[in-house]
């Protein structure tokens, strides 16, 4: 199959954002202006053009940000007291504090001290066990939220469907497993997790109807691991160096793009798939938690 089958992320996450921009829209009608703080410590480089993006979507929707950068010495103290400023800053919706973290501060500290209602990434412990009991009311995270948005308006069917996700972090594997497996439209499939003490990983790909790579190794998914139809989303973000690229590095994902494509049914391009679905699905998630929020106090 040629170019016909690539799933395109940037037009599916435009369509989310028109919704988003139009509930933002209803919002500042009625006084309330959706507000999104953006906190990065350090100077990763890839946390500051993603930050960079994120804050152009608001932008771009009529959210209000605001970004703090902290210096790499900032202490976890330092980081939580800010964080509890946030947290009772009416003016703010939604806080998300960019990873990766510098190694001194713990993040499972940090993401436990941002209020559940303003937890616009879905990564406190509240959120995480909404997610893993079905109770709606909580805030998914971006990532495996908008592949599962992904694979809804592109009319790829989930129910019953094999789905191997390949890598069990935190931000994508583990909550990708769980909204997949969910008793509910859009999901209700049955999911396996490889990872790498998996044996015989090629032969769990090779079942999948649906194949997630999410483990960050460039390339991993190869062509003899994929069944032929299967729906391939490539979640990696691997930098590789690329001394004829103006930067001097190149993106390249999980997958094997080019010997995969000609397999796979439908395939997610990378950039351009899964990364502008986790920037609309924050931006959904920021609009949400300002329609929570307006709702608690009338
Ligand atoms: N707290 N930290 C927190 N929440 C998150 O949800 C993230 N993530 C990951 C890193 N740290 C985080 C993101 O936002 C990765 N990530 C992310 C977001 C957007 C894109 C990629 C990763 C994206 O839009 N990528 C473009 C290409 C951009 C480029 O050229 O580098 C794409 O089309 O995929």
């Amino acid at each position: 199959m040629a170019a016909g089958n690539l799933i395109d992320g940037r037009a599916i996450a435009g369509q989310i954002q028109n919704e988003v921009a139009q509930r933002a829209a209803a919002l500042r009608a009625r006084g309330v202006q959706p507000g999104l703080a953006f906190v990065r410590v350090g100077e990763d480089p890839a946390s500051k053009v993603y930050v960079g993006m994120k804050e152009k979507a608001c932008a771009q929707l009529g959210i209000f940000s605001e970004t703090r950068v902290l210096p790499p010495a900032t202490t976890e103290g330092e980081l939580l007291a800010l964080l509890a400023q946030l947290n009772a800053d009416t003016r703010i919706h939604g806080i998300l504090v960019q990873a990766p973290l510098p190694r001194h501060i713990r993040e499972t500290v940090v993401y436990a001290t941002v209020s559940p209602q303003k937890d616009v990434d879905g990564f406190h412990p509240v959120n995480v066990g909404k997610l893993m009991l079905g109770d709606p009311s909580g805030f998914l995270p971006c990532t495996p939220a908008g592949i599962d948005e992904l694979l809804v308006r592109s009319q790829i069917p989930t129910e019953g469907a094999e789905a191997v996700i390949l890598g069990r972090g935190n931000i994508v594997g583990k909550p990708m497993a769980a909204i997949l497996c969910q008793k509910a439209k859009g999901a209700n499939a049955t999911v396996t997790i490889c990872h790498s003490q998996t044996r015989n990983i090629k032969e769990h790909c090779r079942r999948a109807d649906i194949l997630i790579a999410a483990m960050g190794v460039a390339k991993f998914v190869t062509a003899d691991m994929v069944k032929p139809g299967a729906v391939v989303i490539d979640v990696g973000v691997n930098r590789v160096s690329d001394p004829t690229a103006k930067s001097g590095s190149r993106l390249v994902g999980d997958v094997d793009f080019e010997a995969v494509q000609p397999i796979a049914g439908r395939i997610t391009p990378n950039p351009g798939g899964v990364g502008p679905m986790t920037i609309a699905l924050l931006m959904q998630n920021t609009v949400r938690a300002a329609e929570m929020a307006t709702a608690a106090k009338s």
